[in-house]
């Protein structure tokens, strides 16, 4: 076995389909789309079934609007900053719940607008590690909150929040509900009419597309909202000239994904159980979580007395690759902020592990991995000063 990866959460591979959609836009038909000549126009159908599979792969209505954006970080900033600057404009305050678990670009976005003057509040979440409409109601009074942001599932965690009602009880206290859906797209259904959310924001590499493209789903009659001001494209809401083969690329695994879903929850949900029973039997070890409530891909694990930084090494160095936490955040020592939500003491958050399989995991790769992980961990036990 040369390399086995489980760090699905930070990245894909893109499906070989994908990247073969792609080829043609980069030496043949590279015409900008808002060129009026045959090479601008000539890409306009594989645009539109682009657009089309992104519409049905989300649930969206032929009103609702998707906006191409460069990454879900940007979809996220444009959601929180284009609602502030409505309010700016109106010269009203602005109200912004997000939860203690959101992902770097909402929570420091959310940092940064409270550096403006703007009304945080960050909801801490239940003995589960979920964001709870209860908990809402508690915080946040009626009438008083402009926009809540809860992320559909956690990118360390992999826990789903229930987030059909938090849209409905954000609504019902008077505010509009986006939600970060980056880890819920390809990995559990996704449907924005039966959710109801005004915004969701998505990113192709996470579900086997390229990296730099993502979308923003933005509801019929919801605020208008755009961070990028310049020409026309995106009718104006997302200036800058859109990558056609990365959103033909987008929508094409965005099919896949979505045609992927069975197999997700069977195929890999059954994999992904295999390997989390295979380290429960490894003595004094946690799995952060309940399984049932998690994306069939995720397991985050501690193991007592091993550094989590110490283990990924090793594991490296066997060609097996995962994580501590996000990726983004992976130089900071700091213990992650889902982790702190979660109240795990500095042993456990110090120890943690991430595993994200993917359609392309096998048998095999898991076999190997079980393999190893039991001799990493003996082996690290060994010489830990912490663990006797
Ligand atoms: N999480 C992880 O290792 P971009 O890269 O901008 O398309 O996606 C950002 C992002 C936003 N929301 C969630 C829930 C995410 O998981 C991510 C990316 C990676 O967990 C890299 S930090």
């Amino acid at each position: 076995m040369e390399r086995v990866y489980l760090d699905n959460n930070a990245t894909t591979m893109v499906d070989p389909k994908v990247k073969q959609a792609m080829d043609p836009y980069y030496i043949q038909q590279y015409g900008n789309p808002n060129s009026l000549h045959s090479f601008g126009t000539e890409v306009h159908p594989e645009m539109s079934i682009a657009l089309d599979r992104l519409y049905e792969g989300i649930g969206a209505g032929d009103e609702d609007d998707i906006i191409i954006n460069g990454c879900a970080t940007e979809g996220n900033n444009t959601v929180l900053q284009g609602i502030w600057s409505g309010k700016l404009k109106e010269n009203q305050p602005f109200h912004l719940v997000i939860s203690q678990i959101e992902h770097p670009s909402i929570a420091h976005t959310a940092d940064w607008l409270e550096s403006m003057g703007v009304r945080v509040t960050r909801l801490p979440v239940d003995e589960q590690g979920l964001v709870t409409p209860e908990i809402l109601k508690e915080h946040v009074s009626r009438g008083s909150a402009d926009l809540v942001s809860i992320m559909w599932a956690n990118n360390e965690t992999g826990l789903i929040n229930p987030v059909q009602d938090l849209c409905r009880t954000a609504h019902d206290l008077g505010a509009l509900f986006h939600t970060d859906a980056v880890q819920a797209v390809g990995k559990i259904p996704v449907n924005v009419g039966e959710l109801g959310c005004d915004f969701l924001t998505f990113s192709a590499h996470k579900f086997h597309g390229p990296k730099g493209v993502g979308g923003l789903f933005v509801k019929r009659g919801a605020p208008p909202v755009s961070l990028l001001h310049g020409g026309e494209q995106m009718g104006g809401k997302r200036a800058g000239t859109v990558n056609v083969a990365y959103m033909i690329g987008m929508g094409l695994a965005m099919k896949l994904a979505t045609d992927a879903l069975d197999y997700e929850n069977t195929k890999v949900r059954e994999l992904r159980d295999r390997l989390e029973d295979a380290l429960k039997r490894i003595p004094d070890t946690v799995i952060l979580g309940r399984r049932e409530n998690r994306t069939p891909n995720t397991i985050l694990v501690s193991f007592k007395g091993i550094e989590g930084e110490a283990f990924l090494w090793d594991l490296n160095t066997s060609g097996i690759a995962a994580s501590t936490g996000s990726a983004c955040s992976s130089e900071d020592l700091e213990a992650d902020a889902t982790l702190r939500a979660m109240k795990l003491g500095a042993d456990l958050a110090h120890t943690a592990v991430r595993f994200s399989l993917s359609r392309f995991t096998t048998d095999e790769e898991i076999d190997y991995t079980i393999e190893t992980i039991r001799k990493v961990v003996q082996r690290l036990r060994s010489i830990s000063s912490t663990y006797s």
